[in-house]
């Protein structure tokens, strides 16, 4: 007989993710969750928030390529970028990918979740130590409110809108991250999966479109998340993000030219669900 240790995400209350884990690297709870990182033999080394997987060593890199190099990409010229969450940082890592980008700030309410990631996650907390980034550890609401026409591009990396990560799927949110963007500004969100949580998706690009010009879903591959499709939902004051403006200009293993635009073709069931013409 082999003892087999287990990870469980109960990702719907009818549906499980779980991974073979190696070793139980950390079990903690932070001020505003409970932290879990364990070696899995199929993805890797794993990161959950209250049960829900966040980052794993072998798949995170689809996910943040597509919340940075998307909008970066449709931004003729970034100069300011704020990431909201995103606490592990790898999507802060994407972004010190592009050489002209002056300033890189973040914004986590949970100091245990940077921790953790710089402690257990090196490849994915790297971005961190690049002189253009500054760490806050605060309300990204509250601190996105205190800022007007600043910032070109808005990224929130956000957990599941339960408990304290609901208010960011809602319009006031929005509303405040409209105002800190500057005229040209762009802004993405991740959007959760079209087939597990189709009335989050439904909802925030519902709210997203109340207060943007213009709003688009695109979509990705992302394996160890709800349904293994992941949705973002983009808004934007003057461009049209759906096309890439420059080449792709950094190295990557997800994100190019062709995925830009092929990301924002959304299937019939995606577009009928939340109500596009
Ligand atoms: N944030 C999105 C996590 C959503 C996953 N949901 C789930 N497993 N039920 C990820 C943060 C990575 N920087």
């Amino acid at each position: 007989m082999s003892l087999e240790l287990w990870f469980t995400e109960e990702q719907t209350k009818n549906l499980r993710i779980s991974c073979r884990v190696k070793e139980v690297l950390y079990h903690g709870r932070s001020k505003y969750q409970e932290i879990v990182v364990v070696d899995t033999y199929e993805y890797g080394r794993l990161m959950a928030l209250d049960g829900a997987i966040q980052i794993t060593e072998k798949d995170e890199f689809t996910y943040h390529e597509m919340m940075a190099h998307v909008p970066l990409h449709a931004h003729p010229f970034p100069r300011r970028v704020l990431v909201i969450g995103g606490g592990d940082g790898g999507t802060v890592r994407e972004v010190v990918k592009h050489q002209d980008i002056g300033s890189i700030e973040l914004v986590d309410i949970d100091e245990d979740v940077i921790r953790v990631s710089k402690e257990f996650f090196p490849t994915v907390s790297v971005g961190f130590s690049d002189k253009r980034v500054t760490v806050k550890v605060e309300d990204g609401v509250k601190y996105v409110s205190t800022k007007k026409d600043y910032y070109d591009i808005v990224i929130v990396d956000s957990t599941d809108p339960v408990d304290i990560a609901k208010v960011l799927f809602e319009v006031p949110f929005y509303r405040s991250i409209y105002e800190a963007l500057r005229e040209d500004g762009i802004f993405v969100a991740q959007t959760e999966s079209p087939f597990c949580e189709l009335d989050i998706l439904r909802e925030a690009y519902g709210n997203i479109k109340r207060v943007f010009e213009s709003v688009w879903i695109y979509w990705g591959v992302m394996p160890t998340y709800p349904s293994g499709m992941w949705t973002y939902t983009i808004g934007s004051k003057k461009y049209d993000v759906s096309v890439p403006r420059r080449a792709c200009s950094v190295e990557t293993r997800y994100y190019n030219s062709d995925v830009h635009k092929a990301a924002f073709v959304l299937p019939p069931f995606v577009r009928e669900w939340v109500g596009m013409e």
